[in-house]
């Protein structure tokens, strides 16, 4: 009997992002009307049925992010293990800012001292056309990056030409950077645009990594439990009894004795 092993590429299960499991993750905006929740949809997100609502509120010179804290400290010397991709939602009409951004705070470390920056891949940067109206993939690892270290020969570029045009020739590690308010150092973020700007945007199904060690894939999911009673006996009929949770039921008879009983509940 002839035996042949075949040897696959590991497939890693996505960690599920949600409000009772939000891991390294947090909210932050610094908007009154702000707004950072799971939600379900919109749509059909690439990675389960939920993803993270991102909104600056009335006024758009604000933001809303989503941070980890998962990377924070990791260094790397050209990005060679690192991974970033992630996939974008924005409602039709919104404003053409809303597509999310993937930043990263990062310290430029020399034999001398160490620099902070602050890498930003923003769609509106690609070559792929942003598209409101349907789920986006980002392979931002390849694709344009903004930083704010005066760089005349970058703006937007790749990371490789960050790396050769942007950085001293002293450079040890690039590592991301703790940040002060301890929200971590890579974040997906609306905003800040102009205050005219309704900012409203979607991230789902993010794979980040930054020296290999702890690459995952996100899937952001809204796992809130909606709770289900029934208000009259017909629901509970033909099979109805099952679809509740609020209370469970053993069968059609209890779900007929629950109605009943709080037939004045509420009035
Ligand atoms: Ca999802």
């Amino acid at each position: 009997m002839a035996v042949s092993t075949l040897l696959a590429s590991p497939v890693l299960a996505a960690t599920v992002i949600s409000p009772s499991n939000k891991g390294t993750w947090d909210f932050q905006t610094n908007a009154a009307d702000g707004l950072g929740q799971f939600v379900t949809g919109p749509g059909t997100p690439p990675a389960g049925a939920g993803s993270v609502e991102l909104a600056s509120g009335s006024n758009g010179s604000n933001f809303s992010a989503i941070h980890t804290t998962a990377y924070d400290g990791q260094s790397t010397t050209n990005f060679a293990n690192a991974a970033a991709s992630y996939a974008t939602y924005v409602p039709v009409g919104a404003s053409n800012a809303s597509y999310p951004k993937l930043i990263v705070d990062v310290n430029i470390n020399t034999t001398t001292t160490t620099i902070p920056d602050e890498l930003t891949f923003d769609p509106r940067d690609q070559l792929q056309a942003p598209v409101a109206g349907v789920w986006q993939s980002w392979d931002a690892l390849n694709g344009k990056w903004g930083s704010t270290l005066p760089c005349s020969a970058f703006g937007p570029g790749t990371l490789a030409q960050y790396l050769a045009n942007c950085l001293p020739g002293n450079v040890v590690s690039i590592s991301v950077r703790t940040r002060a308010d301890g929200t971590g150092g890579v974040r997906f973020q609306v905003g800040p645009n102009a205050i005219s700007d309704v900012l409203v945007g979607y991230v789902d199904n993010a794979t980040l990594g930054f020296d290999g060690t702890n690459t995952k894939t996100y899937d952001f999911e809204n796992n809130t439990i909606v709770l289900t009673t029934p208000t009259n006996k017909d629901e509970c009929k033909k099979g109805g009894w099952q679809n509740f949770n609020n209370p469970v039921f053993k069968n059609q008879g209890s779900c007929v004795s629950f109605v009943e009983a709080n037939v004045n509940a509420g009035k």
